[in-house]
C-alpha cells in the first residue's frame, strides 16, 4: 500500500493540472496496480470531474463529467461491492442556484473506465460522503 509522502508515491500534481476556485481532491488506486490516481473537482465554480493517473513520469488527465457546478462533495469508495473502486460527486444548490443540482457515481472497471449514473438532481449536497450504513457491501448515500 502506498501511501504519500512515500517513495512509491508520485509527485503532488502541479499547480496548473489543477482546477480554478476551490477543489475537491481525492487520491485513490482506481487503477488497479501502480500508484494512486487523484480525482479532482471545481468546488467553487463550474468545470470538469477529472482523474489523473501516473504514466511514464507524468499525470495524465481524463475527463470523466465535463460539467460539474460546484462540486462540494467527493468520495472514492467501492459502492457496489466489485471490488473496483467507485466515485461519488454532487453538486451545491444554494438559495436556489443550480436548480438541477445532480449527485453521481460512476462504477469503475479497476482500468479507469467509468459507468456514469445521475442518482439524484434538485436535489443540492454539501460535503455529502458514501457510507456503507447496514455492513451488506452496499453504500447508502449519507448527507
Ligand atoms: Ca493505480
Ligand atoms: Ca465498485
Amino acid at each position: 500500500m502506498c501511501c504519500y509522502p512515500s517513495p512509491c508515491s508520485p509527485p503532488p500534481l502541479p499547480s496548473k493540472l489543477a482546477p480554478r476556485g476551490i477543489g475537491n481532491t481525492s487520491p485513490a488506486n482506481l487503477v488497479k496496480g501502480g500508484r494512486p490516481e487523484v480525482v479532482l473537482v471545481v468546488g467553487d465554480g463550474v468545470g470538469p470531474l477529472r482523474m489523473y493517473e501516473w504514466v511514464k513520469g507524468t499525470w495524465r488527465p481524463k475527463t470523466l463529467i465535463e460539467h460539474i457546478d460546484n462540486g462540494h462533495s467527493l468520495d472514492v469508495l467501492d459502492f457496489n461491492g466489485d471490488g473496483n473502486l467507485d466515485i461519488f460527486c454532487a453538486e451545491v444548490r444554494l438559495n436556489g442556484g443550480n436548480p438541477k443540482a445532480r449527485a453521481y457515481v460512476l462504477l469503475g472497471d479497476g482500468k479507469g473506465n467509468f459507468q456514469t449514473t445521475v442518482i439524484a438532481e434538485g436535489f443540492g449536497m454539501h460535503e455529502a460522503k458514501m457510507a456503507d450504513l447496514d455492513g451488506l457491501r452496499s453504500s447508502e448515500k449519507e448527507v
